[in-house]
């Protein structure tokens, strides 16, 4: 009976020890969250782990290129964060495999929704509503009025006065391509696009751009997340956050594993880990303050509530399709950024 016990024992210190070993190595990871974040998670897993983790910071249009044009020799093992479309849209093209964690009832709906809309390659880690932030102490000096609405975005005193990302590198400018066309129709969004052209100043690669440089009053308004403005808040810079009166689209902010990923068993790793409350509850310190997919992880008192703002049924199916992403990228070159000042 000894023998057996101790057999028994040597046999879990051995599976203990594979295990370990599995998990040792390194993980090549894509952050297209602030880079804040990204630092802390990639600190907080090789804490918990003896996993090396190799990361890069882009964005999220970036970083589906990047996937894209790596398909037959994979350099990256997983993709967190970003907003959901790209992440769909790879899913889509066949860039990203499918995982079902074992945390994946633990989500909420909308994130569950999004792994069973993927045939379960991508799934929902956050989630934000988009709108805009304003430097609050520019706006005094200018007397100018706070925009509430898409519409008051046109008013010619912002001339020069707002910047947005493109939207072919930020995943938050693709939401707000697509929000608007879901809002107006694709025409009119168009027509409304080229209007506010004319009080753009700069579109910026990354889609928290425009409201840091609020912040700093290098422009009065930046069109972003509103989580991302709020930080700016928190940061205490004098910005404040609105939610479109029209009506706006959110993200489910995303992660995936790349296809052919070199390190398979640490991508799941980090995949179930960072679906835990645990870490998810621990986003609020690096001022990052969406929506956390897991049910039981602390909602920042800062984030945005969804109930407080007029949110339209974003479309994700037909919005991370590749082929939409394509026309309605072509269309913005064409009509808007051959024509931006
Ligand atoms: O800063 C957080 C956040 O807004 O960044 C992600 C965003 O896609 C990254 O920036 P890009 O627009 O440049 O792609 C969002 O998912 C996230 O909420």
């Amino acid at each position: 009976m000894k023998t057996t016990t101790i057999g028994l024992l040597l046999m879990a210190a051995t599976a203990l020890s594979a295990t370990s070993a599995k998990a040792a190595g390194t993980l090549n990871l894509i952050c297209s969250a602030d880079v804040v974040i990204c630092e802390q998670m990639k600190g907080d897993f090789e804490k918990d782990h003896d996993i090396k983790v190799n990361m890069v910071r882009l964005s999220s249009g970036e970083t589906y290129a990047k996937i894209r044009a790596e398909a037959r020799n994979p350099k990256t093992d997983i993709w967190w964060a970003g907003t959901g479309d790209p992440h769909m849209q790879a899913a889509s093209d066949g860039l990203t495999q499918e995982y079902r964690s074992p945390l994946l009832d633990q989500l909420q709906d909308w994130a569950q929704k999004q792994a069973e809309g993927s045939g379960f390659k991508t799934v929902g880690v956050y989630a934000g509503a988009l709108g805009w932030g304003y430097n609050t102490e520019i706006f005094k000096t200018k007397g100018f009025t706070e925009p509430k609405c898409w519409a008051d975005l046109l008013n010619p005193a912002f001339k020069g006065e707002i910047q947005i990302a493109n939207p072919n590198s930020s995943g938050t400018a693709y939401t707000a391509l697509a929000s608007l066309v879901q809002i107006m129709g694709e025409d009119q969004a168009f027509d409304y696009l080229k209007k506010l052209n004319a009080n753009i100043s700069q579109y910026t690669k990354s889609g928290s751009a425009p409201v840091k440089a609020a912040a700093r009053g290098e422009t009065a308004i930046g069109i972003v997340f509103m989580h991302d403005a709020v930080a700016q808040t928190a940061e205490g810079f004098p910005v404040k956050a609105v939610a479109p009166c029209e009506g706006t689209g959110y993200e489910i902010g995303s992660m995936s594993i790349v296809k052919g990923a070199k390190n398979l068993d640490n991508a799941k790793i980090w995949y179930d880990w960072a679906l835990t409350p645990a870490v998810q509850s621990r986003m609020k310190d690096a001022k990052s303050f969406q929506l956390p997919s897991n049910k039981t992880a602390e909602i920042p008192k800062e984030a945005p509530r969804f109930e407080d703002i007029k949110l339209i049924d974003y479309d994700f199916k037909t919005y991370g399709e590749p082929a939409k992403r394509k026309e309605l990228l072509e269309r913005w070159d064409r009509e808007i950024s051959a024509k931006a000042n």
